[in-house]
């Protein structure tokens, strides 16, 4: 009786898998957060839907002012040592000033900028009604429907990447001839539009715009251009437009070419052009939804055997409900998916990588230039992509990175005297790497090697060894060089980092002054362990460098150890300061328990709880005050294995951190969080780091059924897991490769038995509680609890 209702319930679980998923609106957009991104990697827009001035913001990933220039400051090579001297001397004060030295010159970076706004004006229209809006993540559409009298009106948009850098829309009603518009491309500054035949064209250049004439008047020259295609009717060129009248259907094609990618723009955008124009929209459109799905489809997640009892209720006023405390499990996994197809919207192959707004910005001068911050928040874009199955996803991060190497090797030499190469606080499109904006956030030496260990990821989570040889280690070994050369003794026995800080928190001396910089902060000895332990370990595979592993080994013994302080938390610096602000949003010390796993609940346990009491200090202070902070928060108590924790900063993140079209809001808006929130949702349900597969780890109360399918685990498998009643039922596992996999059960959960085509497996049972096989390429396993 009782397996059978599991059985039923399992089955009806399965059956809500491919419950469909949209984000939908019963009203325009008024503001731009309430408007539904569209992105293809290079080309993104914001779709308002209004039905009298239609808006469709632009932007294209390269449009930044600014070029390729040196920034060191001349100052630096003297400053680095004597700031070094001071703080081994404790005159932090005198430290701090003579850093001052050490900034970019200027300090600042150049924003990324919007390309313009497609804007399409109706002829006036009144009474519409039975008016939605929709995105649905399944097919990467956006779709708005209304009525005008007795007729239906439809526009669709979306971008497609086989399109080669497309934007397409389709404005069509069931009335023939019934419609009429007229198109415009525009820009805020710097642009020059022009119709002509069923085309128009807007060139321009960015440029910056404060009027500072120092740099920056050099930027990206970019050329949009949007055709237009009608069923019967006309269209005709208007002054800076196009007039369409009296149309059945109508097609635009935009796209846009930069110099950043070629110098022939006009022959780019046609080529795309032609192209797209010698296929129906009904291809287009195919085309596009089956790209899309095939990245898409990877991944679902349903909680609960039921469809969706709130279907009918649109999303903003979802939200609206959770905000004023009600839960809503199918939102949530929405939010997951949401951000799933904004990185397959926002980083593809051949793009840039994911920007703090992602691809979408309509200001020319965004919150902190919309550049990418790497002390958190670019790395936070991309934690969901390997298990969330978009790993080539990660390719723009890649050229992100190779790209600031250049510069990264020559301010590493410059400034430090070093080898390989450093990465501050910040890099841009021109793959810029020396300290920027201000001492407190501004000198911190360490983005390059956080962002190294991203390819140790794709690496462990792929196992692709040609990737490991040929991309991976190269830059890894370069980071690891860098942190090896620029580690000097401290005179107590350890060698130490910096001049650096804890991102981007101050800490309080007796005398009453707030500091930030200061030799090894914990995060420094954090990311430097976790990056020689993978180059060693990379090198190892490869057989190369036994020597460079040596000597990384010999420096790691000698970095100073993790701390205990006086609340019992772990020390955010080498002295027991207190913090300036304990509810600060970086909990950057943390690192080693999440994305790292140098502290773990089993292998560390003292460290773990000196971690979670940490984490409590900053909550107990108003911690996670920001949507990334919150995201990361989610995390942390994912791995800690603490689900009632992660499941209420998750609904606090939807809750004091989401706008109406579920972007996450720092505020403003700012896409990482929206990232590391859906990957808070998984760590929840699988983890795969310290090699095991740990199945259900952090599940809550609040989700007694559910099923996940397709997500990635590290050593190369795909895994779904179903769960009733808060207890696996079943799980499958994919392996991509050859190895040895261990799995650890859910608490109070025991393995019975791993079948391959139905037969068991030999299973060995570890030390550490872990069930371990050797998995084959190709194979998929049942697990049963
Ligand atoms: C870091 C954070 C801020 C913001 C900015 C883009 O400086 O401290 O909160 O996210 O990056």
């Amino acid at each position: 009786m009782k397996l059978c209702a599991i059985l039923l319930s399992v089955a009806s679980v399965a059956a809500a898998a491919d419950r469909p998923h949209f984000l939908w609106y019963k009203q325009p957009a008024a503001q731009w957060t309430d408007a539904l991104p569209i992105g293809n990697g290079r080309l993104a827009a914001m779709v308002f839907g209004k039905t009298d001035d239609e808006r469709i913001q632009l932007n294209e990933d390269t449009v930044w002012p600014g070029s390729r220039k040196n920034r060191d400051n001349p100052a630096a090579p003297a400053a680095v040592p004597e700031v070094r001297r001071l703080l081994l001397e404790g005159r932090i004060a005198e430290a701090e000033a003579r850093a001052k030295d050490m900034l970019g010159v200027p300090p600042r970076m150049l924003p990324y900028q919007p390309l313009g706004d497609l804007h399409l004006r109706f002829e006036a229209r009144d009474g519409v009604s039975d008016y939605r809006r929709e995105l649905d993540l399944d097919t990467g559409v956006v779709r708005v429907t209304y009525k005008i009298g007795s007729v239906t009106y439809t526009e669709e948009v979306f971008a497609s990447a086989p399109g080669d850098h497309l934007i397409v829309a389709r404005l069509f009603a069931d009335r023939p001839g019934s419609i009429s518009f007229f198109a415009a491309l525009t820009r805020e500054a710097n642009e020059k539009s022009t119709g002509a035949g069923s085309t128009i064209v807007m060139e321009g250049q960015a440029l910056r715009q404060d009027g500072k004439a120092d740099e920056g008047n050099n930027g990206v020259r970019f050329r949009a251009e949007l055709r237009a295609v009608a069923q019967r009717g006309s269209v005709t060129p208007a002054g800076w437009g196009l007039k369409v009248q009296n149309a059945d259907a109508v097609t635009l094609m935009l796209t846009a070419a930069t110099d950043f990618r070629t110098e022939d723009l006009p022959g780019t955008c046609k080529k795309v052009l032609d192209a797209a124009a010698k296929k129906s929209y009904a291809q287009l459109r195919d085309e596009h939804i089956a790209d899309h799905r095939k990245l898409f489809q990877r991944a679902t997640f349903d909680l609960g055997p039921v469809a969706d009892p709130l279907a009918d209720i649109p999303t903003d006023e979802r939200l609206k409900r959770m905000q004023s405390g009600e839960t809503d499990a199918h939102l949530l996994e929405t939010y997951f998916q949401f951000a799933r197809y904004l990185l397959i919207a926002s980083s593809r192959p051949g793009s840039l990588a994911a920007n703090l707004q992602g691809k979408w910005n309509e200001n020319m001068v965004p919150p902190w230039e919309s550049k990418y911050t790497i002390n958190i928040n670019t790395e936070m874009n991309y934690w969901p992509a390997e298990p969330g199955n978009l790993s080539e996803l990660t390719e723009p991060l890649f050229d992100l990175i190779d790209s600031a190497r250049p510069a990264g090797r020559e301010v590493a030499q410059f400034y430090y005297k070093a080898r390989g190469f450093v990465i501050h606080h910040n890099t841009d499109i021109w793959g810029d790497a020396v300290p920027i904006d201000g001492i407190p956030s501004g000198i911190w030496p360490f983005g390059g090697a956080w962002l190294s260990l991203h390819y140790w990821d794709h690496y462990d989570f792929t196992r692709d060894q040609a990737f490991l040889a040929t991309r991976a280690y190269p830059a890894m070994k370069e980071a690891a060089e860098f942190l090896l050369d620029s580690l000097i003794p401290d005179g107590k026995g350890h060698l130490v980092s910096g001049p650096s800080l804890s991102p981007e928190n101050r800490y309080k001396l007796p005398d009453g002054t707030t500091h930030s910089l200061a030799m090894s902060p914990t995060m420094d000895v954090e990311i430097t362990t976790t990056l020689f332990n993978r180059t060693i370990q990379a090198a190892g595979i490869l057989g190369v460098d036994a020597g460079f592993r040596k000597q990384l080994a010999d420096a790691r013994a000698k970095l100073p150890p993790f701390k205990i302080g006086k609340y019992g938390q772990l020390q955010e610096w080498q002295e027991d300061y207190d913090e300036q602000d304990p509810g600060h949003r970086h909990i950057s010390h943390l690192f080693a328990l999440f994305p790292s796993d140098l502290i773990t609940l089993r292998g560390t346990p003292e460290l773990a709880a000196a971690a979670r009491a940490s984490l409590e200090r900053r909550l107990a202070h108003g911690g996670g005050g920001t949507g990334w902070s919150r995201a990361w928060i989610v995390n942390y108590w994912a791995r800690l294995e603490d689900g009632e924790q992660a499941y209420e900063n998750l609904l606090a993140l939807l809750r004091k951190s989401t706008l109406p079209n579920l972007f996450d809001n720092h505020p403003p808006f700012q896409i990482d969080g929206n990232f590391g929130g859906a990957n808070g949702i998984m760590e929840m349900l699988l983890q795969s780091q310290s090699g095991e597969i740990e199945i259900l780890p952090a599940l809550p109360a609040a989700w007694p059924d559910g099923r996940i399918t397709g997500l990635r685990a590290r050593g190369g498998c795909e895994a779904d897991i179903e769960w009733h009643a808060g207890k696996a039922v079943r799980m499958e596992l994919r392996a991509t490769v050859d190895g040895r996999q261990r799995l650890r059960a859910p608490k109070g959960q025991t393995i019975t038995s791993v079948l391959a085509a139905g037969k068991p497996v030999a299973l060995t049972a570890q030390p550490d509680g872990t069930l371990a096989f050797a998995a084959k390429a190709g194979q998929s396993y049942v697990i049963r609890f």
